[in-house]
């Protein structure tokens, strides 16, 4: 079992805390990975690898004995990405496809006892989609189990403590399917995987809040968003979720009544019901992330000139002179235990369902409360371009 007493680089930047596992009923080390369903798994794996600057590790597929599936795992970093296309038609893949569109099927967790964390699970009350099995190749033996969550949206839980290969077992190594990334970017764009929010129905934030702390033994971190910010500017409530070491957290939101139509109900409406909203990932550089990212053809929001005019009245020192924040469009937070710089790309497919963050931390354990107002204003923009808002 993996205890947790030194906290690793990438645990900084996830804004993770020192924490003794001993006394968790549902013990987690870390997020294992990310899963995309998409329509055409050879070409977004490409994109990953180009625009986000991924490099693709393993494969499984036809040629290796995956008869139903292509799927290519991509690192940056900590953070993985399984990138999974259906390879003929009528599997379960197209059958998520045709709800949703692309999106993210799978928020897998890496626990120490996938046994011990579906008994718990289910005796608070979790539907287990998978039970605890093993899987084995020549680099060793994987117990993994599915539990499902909003939405058509899973948790995989994953122990690989006795295993060596390069993801999973039927996976192979593979070579990277990028190699021309410019020599004056970051080697990596993104380090870590910090929070993964979904999205759920009106109402049901606090079914899906005490669905985590029940199940999983989750905490609620301070920041949330309640009624207050909601109808004036946000049109959402938010609350998130914590494992015990903070190096797995869930932002929840549901749309809140407002007078434009709430973006998380543009959500739903477009990727058919609950989902993952975004994906947030840890930088140690966001200026050097987001200019090569930019420079790789990714789109990000923009945030208007005047938020960068009274900037410094608040945000006082930061690792980032204004200037340079104002020319790429980060955002500030501040709170009592420090701050954060933040971005966020627009939706990364035809639909305006899932998009992703950069967030680069000095101390503070929060979110980005401070910037909803400048941010949904930035997404509504974007809303009513596309015609819905
Ligand atoms: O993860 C969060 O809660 C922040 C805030 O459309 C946020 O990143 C919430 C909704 C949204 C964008 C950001
Ligand atoms: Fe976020």
């Amino acid at each position: 079992m993996s205890t947790f007493n030194t906290l690793e680089d990438t645990d900084i930047l996830v804004g993770a805390v020192e924490h003794d596992p001993a006394g968790d009923p549902f013990p987690v080390i870390a997020m294992d990975h990310v899963r995309f369903f998409v329509g055409n798994a050879k070409q977004a794996a490409h994109y990953y690898s180009t625009a986000f600057g991924m490099t693709c590790v393993a494969y499984r597929g036809p040629e290796t004995g995956s008869r139903d599936a292509a799927e290519y795992v991509l690192v940056s970093g900590k953070a993985r990405f399984v990138i999974t296309g259906e390879v003929h038609a009528g599997t379960e893949i197209g059958a998520a496809l045709l709800a949703h569109g692309d999106g993210v099927s799978d928020l897998a967790i890496e626990v120490p006892d996938v046994d011990k964390a579906i008994a718990y699970a289910r005796e608070h009350g979790a539907t287990v989609l998978v039970e605890p099995h093993d899987d084995s190749d020549e680099h060793g033996t994987v117990r993994s189990a599915v539990l499902a969550t909003y939405g058509q949206t899973r948790h995989t839980l994953v122990d690989r403590s006795a295993y060596k290969g390069p993801f999973l077992p039927g996976f192979v190594a593979a070579e990277p399917l990028f190699r021309g990334k410019p020599a004056a970017h970051p080697k990596r764009y993104f380090q870590a995987i910090d929070h993964c929010v979904g999205n759920v129905e009106l109402g049901k934030m606090d079914e899906w809040v005490s669905f985590y702390n029940r199940v999983m033994g989750f905490t609620n971190m301070k920041e949330f968003v309640g009624d207050d910010i909601a109808t004036e500017y946000s049109a959402l409530m938010s609350k998130v979720v914590t494992s015990g070491n903070h190096r797995v957290k869930f932002p929840l939101n549901e749309p809140a009544i407002s007078r434009k139509k709430s973006q998380i109900d543009e959500y739903l409406e477009f990727y058919g019901g609950p989902g993952v909203q975004h994906i947030a990932l840890a930088t140690n550089d966001i200026v050097a992330s987001v200019r090569a990212m930019s420079e790789m053809g990714v789109e990000f929001l923009s945030t208007p000139d005047s938020y960068y005019d009274t900037l410094g009245e608040w945000a006082g020192e930061t690792r980032v002179p204004v200037e340079t924040l104002r020319e790429f469009k980060i955002l500030v937070d501040r709170d009592e235990d420090g701050y954060l710089l933040q971005i966020f790309t627009k939706p990364v497919q035809d639909r305006p369902t899932v998009f992703f963050e950069l967030i680069e931390r000095h101390g503070s354990l929060g979110f980005g409360k401070g910037n909803f107002k400048a941010l949904f204003e930035a997404i509504e923009r974007e809303q009513e371009r596309r015609g819905n808002l």
